[in-house]
């Protein structure tokens, strides 16, 4: 996809109200420090555009990224461990949850795991609450490149496995560092962009996400 326009067009706070966009959105959702914005960056061939950290826990707010206002790529802050206060989590939990349940605009989900590690619980709590919201994740295995490349088949059967996941559901393996599992992620977007881009998103109850 020719990338003409990326500009993170809104920021979601815990106390902001979700945008009533026009245009699907696209979404990454797993663990702090999984790797969810660098996968964004990787995506759209920048550096830094969203901020990422060694440190777990540095997206605290739902980010829209428009893209050629053709449709949405949408960050959101981590699950499980981070370093920050237990309230603040669950606050953050209690956002990405609303996100789910009340955006009209939302069709895709694509849940990253770990590659180096089996999904954790809280992976595999998030796997069935998006399933539970009507979403079918497609499921990313981050970190590709710090195993070695003979295990990567072996690891994506694992995290099939544990979690569980609807059959058919895609495990790509995908490296920001290298760039590998890029062009099969971009396939899967511009597939539903295709497949959305007509349709008309209203929302109709309150979006206040607290
Ligand atoms: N080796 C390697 N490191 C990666 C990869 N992706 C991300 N990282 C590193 O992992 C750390 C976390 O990356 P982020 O993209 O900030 O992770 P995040 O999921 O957005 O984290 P939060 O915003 O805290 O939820 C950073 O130090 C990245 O450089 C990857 O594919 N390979
Ligand atoms: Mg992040």
């Amino acid at each position: 996809m020719k990338l003409k326009k990326i500009e993170l067009e809104t920021v979601c706070g815990i106390t902001s109200t979700l945008p009533d966009n026009r245009l699907v959105e696209l979404a990454f959702i797993g663990r702090s420090n999984v790797g969810k914005s660098s996968l964004i960056n990787t995506m759209l061939n920048r550096k830094s555009l969203a901020r990422t950290s060694s440190q777990p826990g540095k997206t605290q707010t739902i980010n829209y990224y428009n893209i050629n206002d053709s449709f949405y790529l949408v960050d959101l802050p981590g699950y499980g461990y981070a370093k920050v206060s237990k309230e603040l989590k669950e606050k953050w939990k209690k956002m990405t949850m609303k996100y789910f349940n009340t955006s009209k605009a939302l069709r895709v989900v694509f849940q990253l795991i770990d590659i180096r590690h089996d999904p954790t619980e809280n992976d595999v709590a998030m796997y069935n609450d998006l399933l539970d919201s009507g979403f079918c994740p497609i499921i990313i295995a981050t970190k590709a490149d710090k195993i070695k490349k003979s295990g990567i088949v072996r690891a994506t059967e694992v995290i099939e496995k544990k979690l569980d996941a609807v059959e058919g559901t895609p495990v790509i393996p995908f490296s920001a560092v290298t760039g590998d599992g890029r062009d099969e992620i971009w396939e899967y977007i511009e597939e539903y962009v295709e497949e959305y881009k007509d349709e008309v998103f209203q929302r109709t109850d309150d979006n206040d996400i607290i």
